[in-house]
């Protein structure tokens, strides 16, 4: 078991790599995160696809792909997205195979999503408004819905019903009626039918590859700096993209894994709000965005650029003790007469920091020393 695994706050061109890898992969499996992660490949002819949920394996017609327990699954969202692969021609029947124990994401979750970052006022989080959190809060407070619920329908309008009638009583523009509850009960109905083919105990598809030998690559989301355990936390996502969620989020041991690769831009970029130390809020930084054309997949908002941080890559390749590096984007850097790298912290008052930070005041406060 292989894995691919951002080192920065995402969007390091983790989707490139798989793309070109998976050609001697079996298996391309996710691990954790939802729809908020986006992955912008081009195909051999050239043609641009923009994954959300689906892993970037699928665009290698020889590639199993597996959607892990440890995803939120959107299904409005994963039908669209195959509906779009299909109707360029790439064929998805057969070849997802979605785990019965990963979570699903609500349309009410987006909309929840939307009203925490509006309560949050001048310290939103800046998500990607994809429901991401509070599908995972679900999750860890136990009265989420499964894929494996979609099996019984006699018991899911019951079930859902609970989050909903919570969302309206703890938010005031939360709208909600039976009605809604009714049309959405319905619209579950198809999708279970729909889905049916896709659901898989995938923890006993991957242990069973594993067993045959199967050459299996994980696809990481997201990134370690927003990590839920090891990221600028609160401005994080809800999710492990670090090394042990491939585990976690697959039902794999770790001696099972070998290759894990992180992938680094010769650059930073940040989408969303945090502590980002070496910043660039000038000219330099509109030409790093301008030239690496640094805008989301998902959302499209412009990312935050910067020098590359060999401190936070320290601390990720501490967490995720990478096999190899792989360095993107280094043409965006052509014409720049000075590179800089942010190589260690120190306080105000001169004093070195050591690893990592956990304080955001610290963090906000560190001044980077470049080489
Ligand atoms: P969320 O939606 O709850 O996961 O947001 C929490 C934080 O995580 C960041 N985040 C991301 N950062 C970079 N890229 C991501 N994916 C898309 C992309 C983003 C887009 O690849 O371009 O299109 O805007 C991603 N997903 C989550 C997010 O910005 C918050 O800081
Ligand atoms: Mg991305």
């Amino acid at each position: 078991v292989a894995g691919v695994l951002g080192t920065q706050w995402g969007d390091e061109g983790k989707g490139k790599l798989v793309d070109i890898l998976a050609q001697r992969f079996d298996v391309v499996a996710r691990c954790q995160g939802g729809a908020n992660a986006g992955h912008t490949i081009y195909n051999s002819e050239g043609k641009k696809f923009s994954l959300h949920l689906v892993p970037s394996g699928i665009l290698n017609e020889n590639t199993q792909c597996v959607i892990g327990n440890g995803a939120v699954v959107h299904l409005p969202g994963f039908f669209k997205e195959i509906d779009g692969l299909e109707s360029n021609g790439v064929s998805c029947k057969g070849r997802i195979l979605v785990s019965d124990r990963a979570h699903l994401l609500f349309d009410f979750h987006q909309v929840v999503d939307g009203l925490r970052e509006v309560e949050l006022g001048n310290s939103f989080i800046g998500t990607t408004k994809r429901g991401i959190g509070p599908c995972y809060s679900n999750k860890v407070i136990r009265n989420g819905l499964r894929v494996s619920d979609l099996r019984h329908m006699d018991t899911f309008g019951a079930k859902l019903n609970t989050l909903l009638k919570d969302a309206a009583t703890r938010f005031k523009g939360f709208e909600y009626s039976s009605k809604t509850l009714k049309e959405e009960v319905e619209k579950y109905e198809r999708f279970a039918e729909r889905l049916g083919p896709y659901i898989t105990d995938t923890v006993h598809f991957m242990n069973e590859s594993i067993l045959q030998k199967k050459k299996i690559l994980v696809e990481g989301g997201q990134a370690t700096m927003l990590d839920i355990d090891f990221g600028t936390y609160p401005f994080v996502t809800s999710s492990s993209p670090s090394a042990g969620g491939i585990c976690t989020g697959l039902g794999i041991a770790p001696r099972t894994l070998g290759d894990i690769i992180g992938v680094v831009k010769a650059y930073t970029t940040r989408v969303g709000s945090g502590p980002f130390p070496t910043e660039l809020l000038g000219k330099t930084g509109d030409l790093l965005r301008a030239s690496g054309m640094e805008f989301g997949t998902t959302t499209g908002r412009p990312r935050r650029c910067g020098w590359l941080d060999i401190v936070a890559l320290r601390y990720c390749c501490q967490i995720n003790g990478f096999s190899s590096l792989n360095l993107t984007k280094l043409d965006v850097l052509t014409g720049l007469k000075e590179i800089k790298l942010g190589t260690s912290y120190c306080t105000e008052d001169g004093k070195a920091i050591d690893s990592f930070p956990a304080d955001l005041d610290l963090l906000e406060q560190t001044k980077v020393k470049y080489e």
